[in-house]
């Protein structure tokens, strides 16, 4: 039985390590603040105290933290368990830059890197349909198999080499465009509200229409009844603005959307909504 050691059990980490647990793999969590942990003992879960004793003897690891520093802390701590040979499944969204970092930290402790970030936020995640963007060697696939197939629909193998960050390039490109959708959307309600509107008559134009998608009635939902439970946070996103921003000023791409959601993101931040799901982008077009 494949045992999986989750480091990091917020939005995503939770649900990924239950799913893990249904599927019927042994799972060991450790998450700075402990007390969010606790509940997936429940599940089957054991909850470590440290990263060191979470990974100690996993076949798997998974990192589902905020960034890169993070991850790099969280893995760097966990050295007295590590061993050379395991996998280590690297989920998190940390940037082009960071993905090479982290990839060199797996080859300092002997560790076999899968950069192997998600689409999807925190209902995929416990629904269990993420898609996974991998990149990694031939010879951790089968490893990784029980784990990707209870957390994910489908994985994209996009390479062999982890530490090249293709997961995490696709990944910067498919970000991009859910962050500027929502900033798109919550801009129009805005502007019909400012306008004098019922901000729902956008809604019913769009709706049936070519404009219409799953993601316009999800941030449109949010924003129309003021529901601002986090699939994925404002911080999160304002965060991944700026990775997104980095990954096109190294490849000489100008994209002029994301900074422009990234000044929205951290006005909502600074109007106090950094913790709520990133519709409340819309608070950021009023003073
Ligand atoms: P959340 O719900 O904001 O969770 C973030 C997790 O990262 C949570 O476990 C945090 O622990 C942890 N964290 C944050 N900073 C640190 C540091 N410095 N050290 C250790 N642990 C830390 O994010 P999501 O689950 O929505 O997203 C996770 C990733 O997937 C992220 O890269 C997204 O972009 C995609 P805490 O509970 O605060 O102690």
């Amino acid at each position: 039985m494949t045992s999986v050691a989750v480091l990091g059990t917020g939005l995503m980490g939770a649900p990924m390590a239950r799913n893990l647990l249904t599927a019927g793999l042994r799972v060991r969590v450790w998450n700075r603040t402990r007390d969010k942990a606790l509940p997936l003992e429940a599940d089957g879960a054991v909850v470590a105290s440290s990263p060191a004793e979470a990974v100690e003897g996993a076949d798997v690891i998974v990192t589902m933290l905020s960034d890169g520093d993070a991850v790099h802390d969280a893995v760097s701590a966990a050295a007295p368990g590590l061993r050379a040979g395991q996998v280590w499944a690297q989920m998190s969204t940390v940037g082009v830059e960071a993905a090479g970092r982290l990839a060199a930290l797996a080859g300092a402790h002997g560790l076999t890197f899968v950069d192997a970030p998600v689409q999807g936020t925190r209902q995929p995640a416990e629904q269990g349909k993420l898609v996974i963007l991998a990149a990694g060697p031939q010879a951790a696939r089968q490893a990784l198999e029980p784990v990707f197939g209870a957390l994910g629909q489908r994985t994209l193998w996009l390479g062999e080499d982890g530490a090249d960050g293709a997961g995490t390039k696709l990944k910067m490109a498919t970000v991009s465009l859910g962050i500027s959708m929502t900033a798109v959307v919550a801009e129009a309600l805005a502007l019909a509200r400012g306008l004098g509107l019922d901000p729902d008559l956008v809604r019913q134009v769009v709706s049936g229409g070519p404009m219409d998608s799953a993601y316009f009635q999800l941030k449109s939902k949010a924003v129309l009844e003021g529901d601002f439970t986090p699939s994925f946070t404002v911080r999160n996103a304002e965060k991944d603005t700026r990775l997104i921003t980095q990954a096109g000023e190294s490849a000489g791409v100008r994209l002029d959307l994301v900074a422009a959601a990234g000044e929205r993101f951290r006005r909502a931040e600074a109007q106090g909504h950094g913790d709520e799901d990133m519709a409340a982008t819309y608070f950021a077009s009023f003073d």
